[in-house]
């Protein structure tokens, strides 16, 4: 039986009466996303038509998850919300904090001692609020719910950006910060401005070396990483129905790369397969019964332009292999062009180490499709020039690759196979060398090429492919490589060539698994103590920011105008970082320490006002909260771009940090610093970024009459010139501003508790 199949079966049972009152409201054909939305109302029946791109509306998400880096945060905070229980089904994934380094059973070893604390908080906490826990080994957040949560229909928040990957079942799955998950759990609506709709239709079918992952990094390349900013990317079409449940999930994990609040699947053949595959006939049955609820209209898909904001179509028989990067996932090549590309962008051509797997590509299909090349390598006496690594996505995906052979082919090239976790994906690699920065190309199947990710070196140029592609270079060694045309020498000095990939959509003797790794909350949670060490470096109990004073900024210093990319990779970076995301302050100490300054062009390096000394971003934000002096933060477009992780919000506003200006924000972020108390502004001619100097002093004007779409004012007090003053925009709401005064939503939601 499926978790949780009885609230399955609830959201199935009031569809029809929910959505014959959403088309009545809304007076046309529905898109798939629209009946997921309108069917997860808080107010059960709409009030109106929503406008798409500007309402903000309240939902009553399904479930939530957490995985392990970001749900310390979002529990340290739910503690303090005044709860007995999560109000929805809810899980925690222990999965980001275990470290790559020698194979999976010793580091699973090392990372059980070193993250101890954190795992026995995560196991009680868990318990005590009725959250169900996969422990360390058990897999990648978005790889388990795929496997035993995600359904057709069903809406769900996650603490991840990945969380969309649910998508690929016909879901609408969000990232979400954890202030947000702390919301739905405590019963209470979560809020979403009303997205825009992308339809992208897909016709033709995949053939030979083209994976579901080229879709979406073509797709990235045309949308760019904020295209889908504020919108929904539905999928359809024939080319949809042909791709496997796993194979749309790898496209849908990926819409977070261009921005989009998550894309979704119709209902079909292919997820009614992976739902029995995966022992969940319950729900394929009652999905069975309320089909054409699970799927757009047939109107929609047949005169999309109609119904979507944009629509998009990608031919599949055209389809070539993408490579994606460096630095970005949204820097999209074609195989067929990528040698002359790498030359002429001096992009280094040897590949030093291949990995595939995460939670974007560890299907069954995926490592089977691998294993066939890899298997070519052995057979052709090919030897393999580059490393080789593989993080399977979970226990289940393990254990069933490892009793059909995959894994024995994968060692027989040299592979090593990582624990089922973040890895190297999160820059929990620690990768011999990566230590003297040395300028080297790696391909991957993950997600995400951000500058020192994967080994923290910012010389590494990594590129994004297809689990295939990527073993296809590994044996290769070079980035140029075209398995489409190229021949290769193998060790008898005869040239070969590659055969396309083959591999099996689900397994042919189905998923086995021995221990999956779950522990189920306990019933009776009343004698479950949590106690934190007030000495402890990883976990801190939070204490409340305080409310807004009521009055107007004024005299805040620049602490840094950040240039150019900043993602919250930038602000707030993993890795080796990731053991302080339960100890605000200790984390705090790596607040934009990856942002480069508008200044100098260096990072960690900003003018201290006080001293006129240059210092580390961190030290000098605790000099002017020592001081008791105000600062802000200035950024480019997109800022906050990435990961959900609500750290990049906090640690600023932890430090005394009063605003965040910039250009323009990622969705998740915004939201964050919102929730947070932090007062988040977007500059109303992006060109008044230039007019902000190193040496200025701010005031903020307007927040004494704080309301919604009213513009505040900025003055720029220069040290040489004439004051200068400019409007800025926000996209606070009522409720938003009221986050505001109290400081945060969290100290909201406590007096409302009280
Ligand atoms: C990521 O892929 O960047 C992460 C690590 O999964 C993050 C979450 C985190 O920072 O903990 C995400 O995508 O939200
Ligand atoms: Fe983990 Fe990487 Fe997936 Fe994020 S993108 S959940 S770090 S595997």
């Amino acid at each position: 039986m499926a978790f949780d199949i009885k609230m399955i079966r609830e959201v199935y049972a009031r569809l029809d009466n929910r959505l014959s009152d959403a088309r009545k409201i809304v007076g046309k054909p529905l898109t798939l996303t629209e009946k997921i939305l309108y069917s997860h109302l808080d107010s059960g029946i709409p009030e109106k038509a929503y406008s798409r791109g500007a309402d903000y509306v309240d939902f009553r998400p399904d479930r939530v998850a957490m995985q392990d880096a970001t749900a310390q945060m979002a529990l340290l905070q739910f503690m303090q919300a005044g709860k007995k229980k999560a109000a929805v089904p809810s899980t925690v994934h222990a999965d980001h904090l275990i470290q790559a380094k020698v194979q999976a059973e010793t580091d699973m070893g090392v990372a059980k001692t070193t993250n101890h604390e954190v795992y026995e908080f995560l196991g009680s906490v868990t318990n005590k609020y009725g959250i169900g826990f996969w422990k360390p080994g058990a897999g990648i957040i978005h790889q388990v719910v795929f496997e035993n949560y995600a359904f057709p229909g069903g809406m769900m928040i996650g603490t991840d950006s990945h969380t969309v990957n649910a998508g690929g079942l016909g879901m609408v799955a969000i990232g979400v910060g954890g202030a947000d998950a702390v919301d739905v759990m405590a019963d209470m609506p979560w809020e979403l401005k009303f997205p825009k709709l992308i339809g992208i239709k897909l016709i033709g079918k995949l053939n030979g070396w083209t994976a579901p992952k080229d879709i979406i990094l073509k797709v990235a390349g045309i949308l760019t990483v904020k295209g889908g900013t504020g919108a929904i990317i539905e999928y359809f079409g024939e080319g949809a129905e042909s791709l496997s449940a796993t194979g749309k999930g790898t496209i849908c994990n990926m819409g977070a790369e261009v921005g989009a609040t998550t894309s979704t699947f119709g209902y079909d053949k292919s997820i009614e397969n992976y739902l029995r595959a995966t022992g969940r006939d319950d729900v394929a049955d009652a999905a069975n019964e309320v089909s054409g609820n699970l799927t757009g209209d047939p109107e929609v898909y047949a005169e999309p332009e109609k119904y979507f904001d944009q629509v998009i179509e990608v031919n599949l028989d055209e389809l070539e292999p993408y490579l994606n990067g460096p630095f970005t996932p949204d820097r999209a090549t074609p195989v067929s062009k990528m040698k002359d590309e790498a030359k002429k962008n001096g992009w280094p051509l040897k590949v030093e180490v291949g990995l595939i797997g995460s939670c974007t590509n560890s299907s069954y299909e995926d490592i089977s499709r691998a294993a066939s090349i890899a298997k070519q390598a052995k057979d052709k006496n090919l030897g393999v020039k580059a490393g080789f690594t593989i993080t399977p996505g979970s226990e289940q995906v393990r254990y069933t690759i490892e009793r059909d052979g995959f894994i024995e082919i994968f060692k027989q090239i040299g592979g090593k196979v990582f624990a089922n976790a973040c890895g190297p994906c999160i820059g929990m690699w620690d990768r011999e060398g990566a230590e003297k920065k040395e300028k080297n190309t790696i391909v991957h199947s993950f997600n995400r090429n951000f500058a020192k990710r994967a080994d923290g070196n910012p010389n590494t140029y990594a590129f994004v492919a297809s689990p295939e592609m990527v073993t296809a270079l590994a044996i290769a060694g070079d980035l140029g490589f075209n398995p489409l045309k190229d021949k290769l020498l193998n060790e008898n000095g005869e040239e070969v060539m590659l055969e396309e990939p083959k591999g099996w959509e689900l397994p042919p003797n189905g998923f086995e698994v021995d221990d999956p790794g779950y522990q189920a909350p306990a019933d009776d949670a009343s004698g479950i103590e949590i106690n934190i060490s007030p000495d402890s470096e990883r976990l801190q109990v939070l204490s409340p920011f305080e409310p807004w004073d009521g009055k107007n900024i004024k005299g805040a210093k620049l602490l840094i105008k950040a240039f150019g990319k900043c993602t919250t990779d930038h602000i707030s970076m993993a890795g080796p970082w990731l053991r302080y995301r339960g100890h605000l302050d200790n984390i705090s100490n790596n607040m934009l320490i990856g942002a480069v300054n508008a200044f100098n062009k260096e990072t960690n390096t900003v003018k201290n006002q006080l001293s006129g000394e240059y210092g580390e971003v961190p030290a000098t934000q605790r000099a002017y909260k020592e001081a008791g002096i105000p600062t802000i933060i200035v950024g480019d477009q997109n800022y906050g771009e990435g990961s959900s992780r609500e750290h990049a919000a906090m640690e600023p506003r932890h430090l005394g940090v009063k605003a965040v200006l910039v250009k323009s924000f990622a969705r998740i972020h915004e939201t964050n610093l919102k929730k947070q108390g932090m007062l988040a502004i977007t500059f109303d001619k992006p060109e008044d970024y230039n007019k902000i100097q190193e040496n200025d002093t701010i005031d903020i004007t307007g927040l004494d009459k704080f309301e919604p779409g009213k513009q505040l004012t900025i003055v720029l007090h220069h040290v040489d010139g004439p004051d200068e003053t400019f409007k800025v925009n926000h996209t606070y709401n009522e409720n938003q501003i009221e986050w505001f005064k109290a400081g945060s939503a969290l100290n909201l939601i406590r007096s409302q508790n009280k």
